[in-house]
């Protein structure tokens, strides 16, 4: 009954598992990634990383362990970033806000109002001057995988409701650590002090800081609500986050170890867009049984916003460059008219 043929088929499909085999054990070395984040585990930004790190873990055939560690436990963004220059760290998501300093055109992305919905952030994004701006981080010692999505901004603090632009005269608000938020805020009036992330939650609760700004997810996974009475939907500006891994570490990966980490990366993307949304979508009702009280920037106040920040474009225009502007500017019209 043991046909030929079959004796064949299964001698040729061990074969090829032998194959498979050797060729894994040849292509694949056993590594340990450390991936740094920000945020609490409990977070967009830490499912995601945990996402990441099962599907690297799949894919390598448990070859390539991902450590991934939040809480700013490996450091600040920029201090994690120095990190994967220097190579003693692999890998880490972050804000592109904070590679300013090293890859300035990555401050094309603070451009506030530049997206007006997800769709065109991920066009733009994905497109192909997003993928242009990211490789500007090679020079520097970093590769970037891909984009995720942080999300649209919103205005918290304690001092009052931001009903109008002259209620954020006084507000000493935490703003990243790049220029184009500092001059941003600056122009609307605001007192903008710039800290990293990791010093944020313990600024506000001892009121070294009035306010901060970042979407939904964030004041709640953060747990903002405890130290901030209002929020103030604003959408003022998009950010992404950014994947990058250590240039020093990369090259010296085996291609199939590098399209593992891209592959896994590209499903990190999509995992984590999907999940921000659906938490976003649900976030505005779960900060209000928090207890913040929550109101909309009337639409003629947020006009107001955006005429005296267009004050600071030509200077991002001028940190960026004007083909990088024009390029960003091109791609946001072309998906808003797709
Ligand atoms: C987390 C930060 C955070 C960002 C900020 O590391 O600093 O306000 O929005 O997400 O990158």
């Amino acid at each position: 009954k043991f046909s030929k043929l079959t004796m064949v088929g299964a001698l040729a499909g061990l074969m090829a598992a032998g194959v498979a085999t050797q060729a894994l054990a040849q292509d694949f070395k056993p590594r340990i990634v450390r991936f740094g984040y920000g945020l609490v585990e409990d977070s967009n930004q830490g499912r995601a990383a945990r996402f990441f790190a099962q599907e690297v873990e799949k894919a390598s055939g448990g070859k390539m362990k991902v450590r991934a560690i939040g809480n700013a436990s490996l450091g600040s963004d920029t201090q994690m970033q120095q990190a994967l220059i220097g190579g003693a760290q692999e890998m880490m998501v972050g804000s592109t806000a904070t590679l300013v300093g090293l890859a300035p055109e990555m401050a094309v992305w603070d451009t506030p109002f530049l997206f007006s919905n997800v769709k065109e952030a991920d066009a733009v994004l994905d497109g192909p001057v997003g993928e242009k701006i990211k490789a500007t981080l090679e020079p520097k010692g970093m590769v970037g995988l891909v984009y995720w999505e942080n999300g649209f901004r919103n205005l918290t603090n304690n001092k009052r409701p931001i009903a109008k632009l002259e209620d954020l005269q006084d507000v000493k608000l935490r703003v990243m650590q790049n220029n184009v938020f500092l001059d941003s805020f600056k122009a609307l009036g605001a007192n903008a002090v710039p800290l990293p992330f990791s010093e944020l939650f313990t600024a506000l609760e001892t009121k070294a800081v009035d306010g901060q700004e970042n979407p939904y997810n964030t004041v709640l996974s953060s747990k903002f609500y405890e130290v901030q009475k209002y929020l103030t939907v604003s959408n003022h500006v998009y950010s992404p986050w950014i994947v990058t891994v250590s240039k020093k570490w990369w090259d010296g990966l085996s291609a199939a170890e590098k399209k593992v980490l891209q592959d896994a990366a590209i499903k990190s993307r999509d995992f984590e867009r999907k999940d921000t949304r659906e938490e976003a979508a649900k976030a505005l009702a779960d900060i209000k049984t928090k207890g913040m009280q929550v109101n909309e920037l009337p639409a003629a106040e947020a006009n107001r916003m955006r005429d005296k920040l267009t004050s600071v474009n030509a200077g991002i225009a001028k940190t960026v460059g004007q083909g990088t502007w024009d390029a960003v500017q091109g791609a946001v019209k072309q998906a808003r008219d797709a």
